[in-house]
């Protein structure tokens, strides 16, 4: 099949054998991801991407990188409006500062290694597999979809719980010092905010609810962001950090709202128009 071919160009095949489908290597390689997912949350599939890319990876992160749209917004962990009531020392007062930036989907060329996989169709079983779930959409969403996530020293992508209940991403480009993925794993759950150990952690308490990756560029991270509290730490030294951020949903045809995707990106498309019509008048029909 020619898009095996494709992809066996860019994944180590012999570890990750995403040709075959329900074969020995892919069922042990699954079942390890299952096994970490289910325990903390998170696991790392190491040197996905062949060792003689990586340059290539990096360096294809570098080339559109500048197009990243840089807004410091005020946060809190909760991505909620900064000025909804919450109790006094409820952690989601604590305000702090994203300054992060993102690379939409529409200046990564479709050639780069990155969007050459989140297209892949035997990816996406592979990843879905991992998490579990029968299947994965591509977002729907022109600019989300798909995402270069550039720190630039001095900044950081503070704590925060993902909306999605999963993120796929890969490390592009570490930075020289700092920069490092933190996450508390299953600090809260579908029935418990478990507010005081987040407050720990905000205020710098918390430490041994941390965890730390040592990640590389080209390893492939499979997250449940919505209830492991994470973030980026500041970035150190001379140059960014990237990573590359794989957005896929369980049902087909989601999109950013008009209001997020301009906090986001800068701008909207007028894909993202058509669905707030679309969704006022209750269908998606074109008129
Ligand atoms: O860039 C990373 O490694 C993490 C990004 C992240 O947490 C997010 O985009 O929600
Ligand atoms: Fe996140």
């Amino acid at each position: 099949m020619a898009a095996t071919g494709v992809l066996d160009e860019i994944v180590d095949t012999t570890r990750y054998s995403l040709e075959d489908p329900g074969g020995s290597n892919w069922r042990d390689a699954v079942a390890h991801a299952r096994a970490e997912l289910g325990e903390v949350g998170c696991t790392v599939l190491r040197e996905f991407i062949r060792p003689e890319l990586i340059e290539t990876l990096c360096a294809q992160g570098d080339a559109i990188a500048p197009e990243a749209y840089y807004e410091v917004e005020r946060v809190n962990a909760y991505n909620i409006p900064l000025d909804t009531e919450l109790r006094e020392d409820h952690p989601g007062r604590i305000v702090m500062e994203r300054g992060n930036a993102f690379v939409p989907r529409d200046r990564i060329p479709a050639d780069a290694l990155i969007h050459r996989l989140y297209i892949s169709d035997e990816f996406q079983r592979f990843v879905a597999d991992c998490f579990g779930l029968a299947q994965l959409h591509e977002f729907a969403d022109p600019l989300a979809g798909l995402c270069l996530n550039v720190v630039a020293p001095g900044m950081s992508h503070p704590w925060h719980f993902d909306t999605n209940e999963f993120t796929v991403s890969m490390l592009t480009k570490p930075a020289e010092v700092g920069g490092v993925f933190e996450y508390c794993p299953n600090i809260r759950s579908t029935g418990a905010e478990n507010l005081d150990d987040v407050r720990e952690v905000l205020t710098g308490a918390g430490d041994r609810l941390i965890r730390r990756l040592d990640l590389r560029p080209g390893d492939l991270q499979l997250f449940r962001g919505r209830f492991s509290l994470h973030r980026v730490s500041p970035v150190r030294g001379a140059t960014q950090r990237h990573s590359a951020i794989f957005a896929y949903t369980d049902r087909p045809g989601v999109i950013g709202t008009v209001e997020r995707t301009r906090q986001l990106f800068g701008r909207v498309l007028p894909e993202h128009l058509a669905a707030a019509a679309a969704a006022v008048r209750g269908d998606r029909l074109l008129d």
